[in-house]
């Protein structure tokens, strides 16, 4: 930030207002980080909150005034800038709304490890599909590569480095990778999302040691009937490009509910150069003849766990209370 608009802002936050981003909260209290740097925690704005409290997530761009009328908070959220994106639940059908689990979302960065706990590609390719499926690019990062030979890594990557991901292959333990990973994340949002024990905390904590989060942990995550709760926690990271990496623990939850399934084969990049191929304008690409997709896959062109993953996924689609397990 130059000295400029840091004086600006110093000179907005004396008249009581100030422009922020939204770090964490579930309705009710949200803390927000200001431009300026300090912490406050702040309630939505009345206005705001008869849209209901789900409309707010973190990585939301707020403007924030004094609110001496509140007892919960001393500072009140008055308005939510447009989003530049966002990662969110679509609504089951029949259900108002969406559930918007982060914003202003640069990337989803998805960690499995090549062992320990082993990877588990179908997940994988569910994350891969809900980033595709909020259009956010996506990185896949296998960590604990010290534990098994490089070609292991190498076979586990391959059908998605053909796809176009990058993948990083890190190793906490050995200080393998890190250097790249961290540059992937300076400056941008990154949603960071993979099962637990992967070594997600570990990674933040060796490439930001001020961070000291807990390692071995299994994050919250609330899944409870009705109420659901997708809390994700957005962390600033001590860079000098600045950055955030939101921690999404309820990205499982997230699921594909209400994706509509003729939505779901452009969600697999290696897919789409054969995409309007098929014989059939609505190719399922399950059993239909001449399906351009199905003449990829015994070409090899697309590696065939893939193709797999889509129809596990496509026949998970159609029910909209599916979870992920
Ligand atoms: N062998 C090995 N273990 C690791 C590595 N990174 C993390 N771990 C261990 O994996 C376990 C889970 O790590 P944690 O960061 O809590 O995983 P998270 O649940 O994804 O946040 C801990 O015991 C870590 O010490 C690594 O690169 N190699
Ligand atoms: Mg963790
Ligand atoms: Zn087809």
């Amino acid at each position: 930030m130059d000295s400029d608009r840091r004086r600006r802002q110093r000179t907005r936050s004396q008249l009581n207002e100030f422009e922020a981003v939204v770090l964490s909260g579930t309705g009710g209290v949200w803390t927000v980080l200001a431009d300026s740097g300090e912490r406050h925690d702040a309630a939505l704005r009345g206005r705001l909150k008869q849209d209901g409290n789900a409309k707010l997530a973190v990585g939301d761009r707020v403007a924030v005034e004094r609110d001496a009328s509140d007892v919960n908070a001393a500072w009140a959220i008055t308005t939510i800038h447009p989003r530049k994106s966002k990662l969110a639940r679509r609504a089951p059908s029949g259900a108002r709304g969406e559930r918007i689990v982060a914003a202003n979302i640069d990337q989803v960065v998805v960690v499995f490890a090549a062992a320990k706990p082993e990877p588990h590609v179908r997940m994988l390719d569910r994350f891969l599909v809900i980033a595709e499926g909020n259009d956010l690019t996506a990185r896949i990062v296998i960590n604990k590569v010290e534990l098994v030979e490089p070609a292991v890594v190498d076979a586990l990557v391959a059908p998605y480095e053909r796809a176009g991901y990058v993948v990083h292959r890190t190793s906490v333990k050995q200080r393998l990778g890190l250097d790249e990973l961290h540059e992937a994340l300076a400056g941008r949002t990154s949603a960071l999302s993979g099962p637990s024990g992967v070594g997600k905390s570990s990674l933040l904590n060796a490439m930001y040691p001020e961070l000291t989060l807990r390692i071995g942990e299994i994050s919250e995550s609330v899944n409870k009937g009705r109420h659901t709760t997708v809390g994700a926690v957005l962390i600033p990271l001590t860079d000098p490009s600045g950055g955030f990496v939101a921690d999404t623990p309820g990205l499982r939850e997230v699921g594909l509910w209400g994706m509509p399934p003729e939505d779901l084969d452009r969600c697999f990049p290696e897919f789409r150069p054969v995409l309007g191929s098929c014989k059939y304008q609505d190719c399922s690409h399950d059993h239909e003849p001449s399906c351009a997709v199905r003449a990829a896959v015994d070409r090899g062109d697309v590696s065939a766990a893939r193709y797999e993953s889509y129809l596990k996924l496509l026949s998970d689609l159609p029910d909209p209370s599916n979870t992920w397990d």
